[in-house]
């Protein structure tokens, strides 16, 4: 019913010479029944697109022009060809501040431009050690998903912030209470047939060795994939895992 969804976050990373690893990709041609991106640098995302392959930002500004010296706007990033934007990554919440409310602005701005918002909420170390695993990732969606969500404006990824490029995932276990959890409270707020629909991508260390395995979780629809995003030979065997 839902379709499965590899996603690529190169970060701040990739320079022109690193579209060959894109074209890499392409030339692999992923069997169709798999939905793949690569969000990337906005450096790169006119040239990623014109190579025929997914893409997506990897933040946007909530308005759709003005005075934000630096920002990138939804709008721009359709403009340059991007399908995707990656919203209230935990780098960006560290990072920049970014809150909740903001998170929820941002998603919108994807919306309005035409994008689909891969909205990412996850809990940090601390809050996992303290048990607060859940509490934490109902108040970020409760804050963070603007009403209106639906399987295809929005993708959610729960990334937990320990897992993020340091090795570490959560036990099979973990993931699937926690993305039974986030089902559950999809449903609740959106209705059946749309938290039914809205895809639930694991991120954090997801690499060709783990990919199946992690895969095999109900309710992992797919992944977000950071520095094994970075090289075909890395994230194609993920994207056939999910084949
Ligand atoms: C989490 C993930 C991609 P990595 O940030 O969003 O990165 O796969 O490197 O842990």
């Amino acid at each position: 019913m839902r379709r499965k969804f590899a996603a690529g976050n190169w970060k701040m990373n990739g320079l022109a010479a690193d579209l060959a690893e894109l074209e890499k990709m392409v030339a692999a041609k992923p069997a169709p029944s798999v939905d793949t991106a690569i969000c990337g640098p906005a450096t790169l995302v006119h040239r990623m697109a014109a190579l025929g392959w997914p893409v997506g930002g990897e933040d946007c500004h909530a308005v759709a022009s003005g005075a934000h010296t630096g920002d990138i706007s939804a709008e721009m990033l359709a403009d340059a060809g991007a399908s995707y934007v990656i919203t209230g990554h935990s780098e960006r919440r560290a990072d920049h501040g970014e809150t909740d409310a903001d998170v929820n602005a941002k998603t919108r701005a994807a919306w309005r431009a035409g994008l689909t918002a891969i909205l990412c909420i996850g809990e940090t170390e601390a809050e996992y050690r303290a048990g607060d695993t859940l509490d934490v990732l109902h108040r970020q969606m409760a804050g963070s998903m603007p009403e209106g969500c639906t399987g295809e404006n929005t993708v959610l990824a729960y990334e937990p912030v320990w897992a993020i490029g340091t090795g570490l995932t959560p036990t099979r276990d973990e993931i699937g209470a926690v993305h039974n959890a986030l089902r559950d409270a999809l449903i609740e707020r959106f209705g059946t047939e749309t938290g039914l629909a809205i895809r639930i991508l694991y991120g954090g260390s997801v690499k060709a060795a783990n990919a199946a395995e992690i895969f095999g979780v109900a309710d992992v629809d797919g992944a977000l994939v950071g520095g094994a995003s970075l090289k075909a030979d890395d994230f194609l065997p993920i994207v056939a895992a999910l084949e």
